[in-house]
């Protein structure tokens, strides 16, 4: 008869979940006891990044990732990146150890006392089971609810004298094998309709979200931009690209504020909407939800979603099926094709020190076109979207959940799942220090992601935040004194600071050619970089 500990491994085994991020505590040493030959235990020195390196990892892979965290306290700590992994459509499988069931009712050191809350509400489903007997059932259970549009993060906790228990060989095999068909294409009729109104609009736009790239619908979005001439813009604020940026029809990425969103929709009377909340807006600035005239058609597969969006309407399905259908179905346009957007001015590269600008021009230059960007750069995120073109499905990361310490966990993840792309993580300083013993992680398992750390001294966008919100004398927005060189050198990542806009192309050029983890560290300009117009 197969223990639990057994059965479990079987089965993800099956289910191709063998790396496993974990941090470990006694309460998890049974379910690691005997570890598998064929399994890879990738640790994180906090919970916070064992969980965003998993989220990098599921997003690459397309798959659910296995993660194992530390009964309440290593939870607690991982809660912030769970939330991430939530927003993100992160399809992840959280374990967690939990006191032996004996002393559970005694609440003995470290018992979870309500293990299945701690979590929520930012997880799918959150179990403990009642059996012991039953964790594999309840193992499988939660990857199929975590793949299951929409995606995201499910807990299970397990008192670690489960793992040595007998497993149910009835529920055990009735949780094995089984396979799962996730896809729901929308209503066809639904999508006849918005295929007529997209042949019928004068100057439609098509609005797309990153769950459009992680249906594989990229060439989808291309292929019915180009066939009904639409201009395309990316959703604010969103964890993925999902457009080539450097296609003529690609119009920016929208801004995450009321006004300014009308504002740029204006003159478009059809949004479509595919794969991406309506809208992710912050901070808050009033005006209309839509230009004068214009109507609103969200295509998303998350009822949720579809339930709360501000203005429109809503058809529920897979976003990627509904682009490849309509661009099936939709003849082809006699409009113009869109103006291409304008291009920003060139940035100086002699400034010294750099601007964010001249930065993310070299890195435009410097990487390949199949390299990726994990950004986490709070201040310079719309001027990197101006400077810099996502080119290849998979090319951008960024939290749609806005907790920081996902940059940098996530990057080291990305480049574990796809050993083949160059990854660079491009963070803040301040961002940097969320996440910063990922860099341990990177060395130790000799992982070649590239680091780019942004120093500024501050916390930049939060002096942006100030003056809009009218608070003055707000502490605590300073952060001198950082040294990246040093912390890289503790965690055995080379480092280097170049100055000089040359400097930086060659360092990024060496970095990305190197085969283990670089860190880079630019001086940015004084003061934060102010975002274009929210209104
Ligand atoms: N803590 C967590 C986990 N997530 C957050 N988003 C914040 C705090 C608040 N916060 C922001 O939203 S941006 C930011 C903080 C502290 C400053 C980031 O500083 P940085 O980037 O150096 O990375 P900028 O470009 O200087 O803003």
């Amino acid at each position: 008869m197969a223990t639990v500990r057994e059965a479990s491994y079987d089965l993800f085994r099956s289910l191709g979940m063998t790396t496993m991020f974990g941090n470990p505590g006694s309460t998890e040493l049974p379910m690691l006891a005997d570890f598998p030959d064929d399994f890879r235990y990738v640790l994180g020195l906090q919970e916070a990044v064992v969980v965003g390196m998993a989220d990098g990892y599921a997003q690459a892979t397309g798959r659910p990732a296995l993660v194992n965290l530390h009964t309440t306290p290593g939870v607690g700590n991982a809660v912030g990146a769970i939330f991430n992994a939530y927003a993100n459509r992160t399809p992840l499988v959280v374990t967690s150890g939990q006191q032996v069931r004996a002393m559970m009712t005694m609440q003995a050191l470290l018992t979870n006392v309500d293990a299945t809350t701690l979590p929520r509400p930012v997880v799918k489903w959150s179990y403990e089971v009642p059996r012991p007997a039953d964790v594999p059932a309840a193992l499988a259970r939660a990857y199929h609810i975590a793949a299951t549009p929409p995606r995201g993060p499910v807990f299970v906790s397990v008192p670690l004298d489960d793992w040595t228990a007998e497993a149910d060989p009835t529920s055990t095999a009735g949780a094995h094998g089984r396979t799962v068909s996730y896809r729901r294409p929308p209503d066809p009729a639904a999508l006849r309709a918005l295929a007529d109104r997209l042949a019928a609009a004068a100057n439609p736009a098509l609005v797309v979200g990153g769950e459009v790239m992680a249906g594989g619908g990229w060439d989808a979005a291309v292929a019915l931009a180009e066939r009904c001439r639409l201009a395309v813009f990316e959703a604010p604020t969103e964890g993925r690209a999902s457009f080539p940026e450097d296609h003529p029809a690609f119009r920016g990425a929208l801004v995450p504020a009321i006004a300014g969103v009308s504002g740029q929709l204006a003159g478009h009377d059809l949004v479509l909407v595919a794969g991406a909340p309506v809208f992710r807006y912050y901070p808050y600035i009033p005006g209309p939800f839509l230009p004068e005239g214009a109507s609103l058609v969200l295509v998303t597969d998350d009822p949720d979603e579809a339930a709360r969006a501000v203005a429109g309407d809503a058809i529920l399905g897979d976003p990627a099926a509904a682009l490849r259908e309509l661009a099936a179905l939709v003849p082809a346009s006699g409009r113009p094709a869109p103006e291409p957007r304008p291009a920003p001015p060139p940035a100086d590269l002699a400034e010294s020190p750099l601007s964010p600008a001249a930065v993310f021009s070299v890195l435009a230059d410097a990487l390949p076109a199949e390299a990726v960007v994990v950004n986490e750069s709070p201040s310079n995120v719309l001027t990197f979207q101006q400077y810099f073109q996502v080119r290849r499905p998979g090319g951008y990361y960024f939290s749609a959940g806005g907790g920081l310490g996902f940059g940098l966990a996530a990057a080291v993840g990305v480049q574990l799942a796809d050993r083949g792309r160059p990854v660079v993580a491009v963070v803040g300083d301040g961002s940097a220090q969320y996440a910063i013993t990922a860099l341990w992680t990177a060395s130790t398992y000799g992982v070649p992601v590239t680091v780019v750390v942004l120093k500024n001294r501050e916390y930049g966008i939060l002096k942006w935040f100030a003056n809009l919100e009218q608070v003055k004398g707000a502490p605590g927005l300073d952060i001198p004194g950082l040294d990246h060189l040093a912390l890289a050198a503790g965690y055995g990542v080379p480092a280097t600071r170049p100055g000089t806009a040359d400097e930086l192309a060659e360092a990024l050029r060496g970095a990305v050619a190197a085969d283990g983890p670089q860190l880079i560290e630019v001086d940015l300009t004084a003061g934060p970089t102010l975002p274009p117009t929210l209104g």
